[in-house]
């Protein structure tokens, strides 16, 4: 993959962590293991040499954590969205003042268009801009305009509808090489035949959402056949525990903003 990251934006889990939204059934988050599991995450993008801003938990946002949904980085500029779901519209703003450190250039998201970064994957040859219930037209054509100013291709995916699909990245990871991961069950799309595709078996969508960090590709821990897929193909996985995020209908991507 040609985008090697240096940098990376976190955000603790709180004590209300609980409180976030989802769907999932397996109980609440134990707050403890979630912090352990947030831990190793960290230590995971530090040893890949990215340099981590990790910022405290902020109780008006369960869902803060999840601090890729509030932004879409390229190596030129940031673009802060506005996240679909009235609860975590606020989360933008410490994100945005972190990435002003960083970045000269920062765009904006506006009304009536929604954006969650969790809509968003970036391949080596543009981005892919999911439509969920997150993320609508207006936000998408919005963000494709941005990123059209910025010199990137933009192609949109109507994946509304898709059963159990939080976000497109719930379903789909770029892993470098021209090649995706893709839950099974997912429907074909014409945007995704350009790729080869890494399919997972049902019993292992959950770990479509995946991160590829310079030279390894961090995976949910529990997958053995996709961290085998992987193996096979020539990529180093490294399985990180993520149960508890998991319950908050979080992936691995979700958890870091990385340029
Ligand atoms: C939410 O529903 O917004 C959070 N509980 C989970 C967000 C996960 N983010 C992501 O997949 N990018």
């Amino acid at each position: 993959m040609s985008t090697r990251f240096t940098r990376a934006v976190l955000r603790r889990p709180g004590e209300n962590f609980a409180a976030g939204l989802t769907s999932a059934t397996a109980g609440p988050p134990v707050l403890a293991t979630a912090l352990e599991q947030h831990a190793l995450y960290a230590a995971a993008l530090r040893a890949g040499g990215l340099a981590l801003e990790i910022l405290p938990a902020d109780s008006h946002y369960p869902d803060g954590t999840f601090v890729e949904d509030t932004a879409v980085l390229t190596p030129t500029a940031a673009i802060v969205t506005r996240p679909g779901a009235a609860s975590r519209a606020g989360e933008t703003a410490a994100i945005a003042a972190a990435l002003a450190r960083h970045y000269d250039a920062i765009a904006h998201i506006t009304a009536p268009g929604t954006v969650d970064g969790g809509d968003v994957c970036e391949t080596d040859t543009g981005f892919l801009i999911g439509l969920t219930a997150r993320t609508n037209e207006a936000g998408a054509r919005q963000l494709a305009g941005l990123l059209g100013e910025l010199g990137h291709a933009a192609t949109l995916l109507d994946v509304r509808g898709c059963a159990g699909l939080l976000h497109l990245k719930t379903g789909i990871s770029y892993l470098g090489e021209g090649r995706l991961a893709v839950a099974a069950g997912l429907p074909r799309l014409a945007a995704l035949e350009a790729y080869e595709q890494v399919t997972l078996v049902p019993a292992e969508a959950y770990a479509a959402n995946c991160v590829r960090i310079n030279d390894r590709v961090l995976v949910a821990a529990g997958y053995p056949r996709f961290a085998d897929a992987l193996a096979r193909l020539g990529y180093d996985p490294l399985p990180l525990p993520m149960s508890e995020f998991r319950k908050m209908d979080g992936g691995l991507s979700c958890l870091s903003l990385r340029f």
